[in-house]
């Protein structure tokens, strides 16, 4: 994040009716946040009436931080099903309600609008069908979809049947897939013919033929029909949805589910190694999707909620998904890109569906600006009330054109804080409560105990106007409960370099007022398009391939996607840099991983800066891709000082 963003100081109140209108102002934040930190408990108990559960819970909270014994239950006793509290519950009240507004890649294509009724029935449908391919209780699913309605059938259908499901996110690659299918050993892979976006299409089927010759063969795999596509068959393993939803009855019998079931494992990035598969239990992350869903947006029955997400990101389960539906909202599914058919596409959507809360990514905005004010203009965006944004840092300038040219200055805006690991928001402005700092996530949610460490020691530093590593004390109801397999590799990722606390992998500052700024990931993730990214992965796939000997990626700014990818590439003794062979390892990035993992910038580097103890000092290599060379520190401890000149007199001109 740039200096100015965290000197930026100008506040931006809301209006009158704002505050009227909202679900908590700041009386109601004061008393409540106050609440929420002196009785856990007995906070936590009465949110937890937000769902219906079939057996009521007696205990609330039962967790433990310390590292060893990191154990973490919310309303443990309590029985409940994920999917009966998003659809089964609002049927009396609200069945004719669109619960889901389909918006398809191609303009052209109609709209779909999706009933709680037909929702009802088409999970239905899909959990039968799952059953019928020998699903049950507790078993993994992969889902590989494109952003489609069928998508969050598949969700709410392993909810209710009780199974686990995957979300590979669509721009995956084969490679990718296989990994993931094999690390939770899915038993079954929901994917379909092709998936349409901007334009293009991905042949997702072909790319699951592909991942499943590195999977198990008793692996089936359900084939959704999106484009009508060519697609090749293969017997006994691959099942035509279409076709059986035709058979399938419209009725499933919800599966009773302890609040510390499984509902999700989702993989993401992290500092070292493979991505890990964070799960997410049943009751208390329900809770919490719904809580924030309606108090950060302030969501009121009869709103148009819009969330431009992939259901492959949390983003997408927490708000698209779970949160929006357990309220009994309207929440619009979005299969395009921004810029298709040209860079007007979401203005036009948000008029043609009359929006009312709109939430998307600093890189999206970022995007747009470049375009000019006119795609905006040309739309009526009168039924905006609030924006938000999510996934990075936004720059002030950012800020301010989606709060002048989208907003009209009439619409507040929550940049919200929160990580794949958190379930749901934990630093947000409250739209009727606070006033807003461009670039500020300002204050934590209701139970949330944000606290900046020294990096060093990992003492707390109280007061204001103080930088360091962002920590949070306690739980929350949301709060990831293991790594997939591997509960060792949970504690030492979160528990293990400041004791008693989570940590978050996240720099931040709290200004003079109290007031929080996210600074940007302390750790070697890195955060492109809002996407997160192991250095390690890339560097991983780049030493994959025959020509490289060695490797070493590191972020650098980039104006659209706030991070770019930058890779120094030590090719083997018998290989010669070639513009080819750079074109060669961004395709074969690209085809290990995924397009979203493309490298922006390849440098050929005759040696990486170590030091005598063979450790990479990516600090120096982050300097260098920064164009920044005057506070490259102490070099002398490097095996050989020499290299650091040369990759300076050589730093990719771009
Ligand atoms: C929800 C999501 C998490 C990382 C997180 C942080 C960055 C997310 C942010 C933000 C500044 C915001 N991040 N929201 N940084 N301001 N409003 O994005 O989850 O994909 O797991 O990424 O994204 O660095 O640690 P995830």
């Amino acid at each position: 994040m740039s200096p100015a963003a965290q000197t930026e100081t100008k506040l931006f109140a809301p209006s009158a009716d704002t505050v009227a209108r909202a679900h908590v102002n700041a009386e109601t934040y004061d008393r409540m946040y106050a609440a929420s930190l002196a009785d856990p408990e007995g906070f936590w108990a009465e949110q937890g009436k937000r769902v219906d559960w079939i057996k009521p819970f007696t205990q609330v909270k039962d967790v433990n931080y310390n590292f060893g014994e990191v154990s973490i239950n919310w309303y443990a006793d309590g029985t409940l099903n994920v999917a009966a509290n998003c659809i089964d519950r609002h049927l009396a009240t609200r069945g004719d309600q669109t619960a889901i507004i389909w918006e398809p890649d191609s303009p052209t294509e109609p709209a779909k609008h999706i009933t709680y009724k037909e929702l009802h029935g088409s999970v239905c449908r899909m959990a039968n069908i799952l059953e019928s391919l020998g699903v049950r209780k507790g078993d993994r699913v992969v889902i590989y979809l494109p952003m489609i309605p069928e998508a969050a059938y598949a969700m709410l259908a392993c909810a209710r049947i009780g199974a686990i499901h995957s979300i590979v996110f669509a721009g995956f690659s084969p490679d990718a897939l296989a990994a993931r299918v094999n690390g939770c050993d899915a038993k079954v892979v929901i994917t379909a013919d092709e998936a349409p976006r901007g334009g293009r299409k991905t042949p997702l089927k072909s790319n699951a033929d592909a991942a499943l010759l590195h999977c198990k063969d008793s692996v089936k795999c359900l084939v959704v029909k999106r484009t009508g596509g060519q697609t090749t068959w293969i017997a006994d393993r691959d099942y035509d949805y279409n076709e059986m939803a035709l058979e399938a009855s419209d009725y499933c019998a919800p599966a009773e589910m302890g609040a510390e079931d499984p509902l999700f494992i989702l993989y993401t990035s992290g500092s070292t190694g493979q991505p890990k598969g964070v799960v997410h239990t049943t009751g208390g992350y329900l809770v919490y999707a719904a809580m924030t869903h309606e108090i950060t947006f302030d969501y009121h029955d009869g709103d148009i909620y819009w969330c431009t997400a992939d259901v492959g990101w949390v983003t997408g389960h927490s708000y698209i998904v779970y949160g929006p539906l357990a309220n009994g909202a309207t929440t619009l599914m979005f299969e395009g890109v921004p810029t298709y058919p040209d860079a007007g596409r979401f203005w036009e959507v948000c008029a043609k569906h009359k929006v009312n809360q709109f939430y998307t990514a600093p890189t999206a905005i970022r995007a747009l600006m470049g375009q000019g004010t006119s795609f905006v203009e040309k739309h009526d965006l009168s039924d905006l009330r609030l924006l938000g944004t999510v996934g990075e840092p936004i720059n002030p300038e950012a800020w301010n054109w989606y709060n002048d040219v989208v907003g009209k200055g009439k619409c507040p805006i929550v940049d919200t804080w929160w990580q794949t690991e958190t379930g749901g928001h934990l630093m947000t402005p409250l739209p009727g409560a606070h006033a807003t700092k461009p670039g500020s996530a300002m204050k934590p949610f209701f139970g949330i105990q944000p606290v900046v460490l020294d990096p060093q020691s990992g003492v707390e530093i109280s007061g204001n106007g103080v930088e360091g590593v962002l920590c949070i004390k306690d739980s929350w109801p949301g709060q990831m409960r293991t790594v997939w397999g591997d509960h060792e590799r949970f504690q030492k990722t979160y528990f293990a370099d400041y004791k008693g606390y989570y940590f978050t992998g996240d720099g931040c500052r709290r200004d003079a007022d109290g007031d929080y700024w996210i600074t940007g990931r302390v750790d070697d993730v890195i955060n492109v398009s809002g996407h997160r990214m192991g250095t390690a992965e890339v560097e991983s796939a780049l030493v994959a391939h025959a020509a490289v000997a060695e490797a070493a990626v590191v972020g650098y700014p980039h104006e659209i996607k706030g991070q770019g990818i930058y890779c120094y590439v030590t090719l083997m003794n018998d290989r010669e840099p070639s513009d080819e062979l750079m074109k060669e390892l961004r395709t074969w990035v690209r085809t290990e991983i995924g397009p979203i993992a493309s490298p922006d910038v390849i440098q050929w580097a005759p040696g990486l800066p170590k030091t005598r103890s063979g450790k990479i000092m990516r600090r120096i290599l982050r300097k260098i891709a920064e164009n920044d060379f005057g506070s490259l520190g102490d070099t002398s401890t490097l095996a050989d000082p020499s290299v650091v000149d040369d990759l300076i007199a050589n730093r990719a001109n771009k």
